[in-house]
């Protein structure tokens, strides 16, 4: 082993300062101190304290030679900064630190993460100190030299690590040329010396078409595999010649050496502004997952901000009889809510709710062809307005996101979103919205849809609800920020 002096780059003063002067930063989502943020990693619970780390670049608001930051918490909500835990150094992950898990090697902290050099990532090894804050890089990184030598693949990174039957293994996010993501299976005695099992599934990305919402794409970053209540899912981020298209899900059965699958879906309605999701089991049993929000601004004004992404709310997961997931924020949030703004009839509401820290409760019974239509973030005049429509059509209804009138500021991502969410006793959606500044999050019956956007104009407060044969009660609380 060889020590790695890991030195914490002071985030430069300046940049905290506009960062929180940003009136779009988001006040109870995770952000970084300032600079760049991107994918959830090493997620655990230990003796208590959730730990997550996350890709980062201290230096500034874009993707470059990243590091792993990371916070601590005890209760999901409020967050601690820790020192930088891992940056690169000269060596295989001279270009960045990218993603990766945190095992427990028979009591060693240790992380698996993809080092980035000469333009490509391989995987390494790095072990911890018992809080989780020095790190030590195994000096013969990178564990293993290359992608399987018969494959031609487009990109080998990212890992899911766990323990089965006395031995490790391992899932490695890669794409077959001309054929399609897949997660390359692999198995070990101690974390360092690899075997290449077989892919543990790989996509057909001629399949569909290449601007479906469940594309499965060229290539799958961040595989994620686990169990949940008796079901399997295998989590993946579609990408294709650098773009993050959408994060997805194969619910099936993981039989060893591979993974049948029953179905595709997909993970968030909000496609890439929830990508590259990490998930873990915490102390308690529960499945939490993260995910990363991109921004929806332009570069120039991410720069001007000092900051970019946003982390999710942590989610419960949980699945259905069909293996379906069902997501929800975790209970802790709830801890946020002040005094009652709204609970009645939504019909009702009136100008009696605003804000730019909200949740919002809404129990909807629609008949066939019923729609309601959420608006949140909006002036009076309606020049700034986001709009959530849930329409039902049969037996099951439509949740989209409307950011067209979002921002006056064309130069913000107003692409509409959303898709299919599931009725509840045939006629009722039980619909969750979030609203924290530039940070939405929405959950329809346990599908989620995450967004970014950015009102110009401070009177973008206001809330309302439109029903059209259909029914609503609505609860809403002003949401206390957690930084
Ligand atoms: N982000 C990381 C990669 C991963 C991608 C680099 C997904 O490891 O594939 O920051 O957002």
């Amino acid at each position: 082993m060889s020590v790695h002096p890991l030195t914490t780059p002071t985030i430069a003063p300046e940049l905290v300062g506009r960062a929180d002067r940003d009136r779009h930063r988001p006040a109870f989502h995770f952000v970084a101190p300032a600079g760049w943020l991107n994918d959830p990693n090493g997620l655990t619970q230990q003796d208590g304290w959730y730990h997550l780390f996350y890709q980062h670049n201290p230096h500034a608001p874009v993707h470059e030679r990243i590091h792993w930051g990371h916070a601590r918490s005890a209760d999901l909500v409020h967050w601690e900064h820790l020192p930088i835990a891992l940056e690169p150094s000269a060596g295989p992950d001279a270009e960045g630190c990218w993603s990766g898990v945190l095992v427990d090697d028979d009591g060693v902290p240790t992380l698996v993460y993809s080092g980035r050099h000469d333009g490509i990532e391989l995987p390494c090894v790095a072990i911890g100190d018992a809080d989780l804050t020095e790190w030590t890089k195994d000096a013969a990184n990178p564990v293993l030299a290359a992608p399987p030598a018969d494959l031609d693949i487009v990109a080998f990174r990212d890992h899911c690590v766990w323990r089965e039957d006395g031995r490790w293994r391992q899932i490695i996010g890669s794409g077959i040329r001309d054929l399609g993501g897949t997660a390359l299976l692999y198995d070990s005695d101690d974390l360092r010396s690899w075997r290449y099992v077989g892919p543990l599934l790989v996509g057909d990305h001629s399949a569909q078409d290449r601007t479906a919402a469940d594309w499965t794409g060229t290539m799958w970053e961040c595989v994620d595999l686990f169990r949940v209540g008796e079901a399997d899912a295998l989590v993946f981020s579609a990408w294709d010649e650098g773009v993050t298209h959408h994060p997805l899900y194969w619910s099936g059965e993981y039989r060893g050496d591979a993974f049948e699958p029953r179905s595709l879906h997909r993970l968030d309605l909000g496609s890439r502004f929830f990508y590259a999701p990490q998930s873990f089991r915490d102390e308690a049993g529960r499945r939490i997952m993260f995910g990363w929000m991109q921004e929806g601004r332009s570069d120039a004004a991410t720069l001007a901000a000092g900051w970019s992404g946003a982390m999710s709310l942590p989610r419960v997961v949980t699945a259905h009889a069909d293996g379906s997931l069902h997501q929800a924020p975790a209970p802790e949030i709830d801890r946020l809510r002040l005094e009652p703004q709204f609970d009645g009839d939504a019909v009702l509401v009136g100008d009696r709710v605003s804000g730019d820290q909200l949740d919002l409760e809404l129990e909807v019974r629609l008949e066939d062809g019923g729609s309601v239509e959420v608006a949140v973030l909006a002036t009076a005049d309606g020049a700034e307005r986001t709009v959530y429509r849930l329409r039902r059509d049969g037996d099951s209804a439509e949740l989209s996101l409307d950011r067209s009138a979002s921002s006056l500021d064309a130069s913000t991502d107003a692409e509409p979103l959303g898709g299919s969410v599931p009725l509840e006793c045939g006629d009722t959606v039980r619909l969750r919205i979030l609203v924290d500044h530039s940070a939405l999050e929405a959950f329809a019956n346990g599908v989620p849809l995450a967004a970014r956007v950015y009102p110009t104009r401070v009177d973008a407060i206001g809330v309302s609800v439109a029903l059209d044969r259909a029914r609503a009660s609505l609860r809403a609380w002003p949401m206390a920020s957690a930084r």
